[in-house]
């Protein structure tokens, strides 16, 4: 794959090739105080305390609008000065109420074309988060293990309910606390998950892709009965409309299939790419 520098900072962007995550001082107190007093304005009807509310799966444009724009605003020129050549896909808030649990490992979707080029995930925590209150994991090095097509259509590669497997990714992975307005990038092929929130207070989160101005927004569908994946060029608008579970139609435009060979990586080999990739 070619190297393309993705944050201006060289160590920071070292760091994310290798590590797979690069974690920065972002936004100041005072503007997550202004985000989260517009979420509040924004947020006055219930939210579901039975698991992760993204703001995106609320089926309702008025609010999509405004929370796009209160994040785009507070984000965009600062990240600017951040980012190289790159842009933002969709901005949204993650919530975990108090109570809510894990999400589990899992890989962000592939979203980019997934042997030349990346996808991105910023998250943000809008408090102080750690293993008590929804912190962010990441298996360090895991974006380098193998490329794969992703997203909620195509089954992921690693089996997470593998019991050795899950407890190698445990046994490695690094939890992190971070402040308030700190934000972590992270490669979209990484393994990494969310604690519980086990405090009396929500941990909102902003959250968001990044991809290179020049890379197409993909989609990948499989279609089991033929065996075969299928690539849809998107737009942004695809995020809001897209059922999670049929072949897409609107805001998508069919390019190309490829077969589908994508074999599982089971718990010995796992072994031997956490030994490979994980820096000491
Ligand atoms: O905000 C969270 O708790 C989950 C973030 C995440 O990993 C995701 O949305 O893919």
């Amino acid at each position: 794959m070619q190297v393309k520098q993705v944050l201006r900072n060289d160590r920071l962007d070292q760091q994310l090739r290798d590590r797979g995550y690069a974690i920065f001082d972002f936004l100041a107190a005072e503007e997550v105080d202004h985000v989260q007093k517009e979420f509040d304005r924004l947020h006055d009807f219930e939210i579901p305390n039975t698991e992760l509310f993204g703001s995106h799966r609320r089926h309702d444009p008025v609010y999509q609008m405004a929370v796009k724009q209160l994040l785009l605003e507070t984000i965009q020129p600062k990240l600017e000065t951040f980012l190289n050549g790159c842009r933002i896909i969709e901005p949204v808030f993650n919530v975990k109420m108090p109570g809510v649990g894990v999400f589990d490992f899992h890989q962000d979707w592939s979203l980019v074309d997934i042997v030349e080029d990346s996808c991105y995930t910023v998250w943000i925590p809008m408090l102080d988060v750690n293993r008590h209150n929804g912190t962010i994991s990441v298996l360090e090095g895991s974006h380098l293990y193998r490329r794969s097509f992703r997203s909620c259509m195509v089954p992921p590669i690693y089996d997470y309910q593998d019991e050795e497997l899950r407890n190698l990714i445990e046994e490695n992975r690094t939890i992190f606390d971070m402040k308030k307005g700190q934000a972590i990038i992270f490669d979209g092929n990484i393994i990494h998950s969310t604690e519980a929130n086990r405090s009396d207070d929500m941990r909102c989160a902003m959250i968001f892709g990044v991809a290179r101005k020049t890379s197409p927004l993909l989609f990948h569908y499989l279609d089991k009965e033929n065996n075969r994946v299928e690539e849809y060029e998107i737009d942004s608008e695809f995020f809001y409309v897209y059922d999670y579970q049929s072949r897409p139609s609107q805001h998508a435009r069919f390019r190309q299939s490829y077969p589908y060979d994508q074999k599982p990586v089971n718990a010995d080999e796992m072994k031997s790419l956490v030994r490979e990739y994980t820096s000491a």
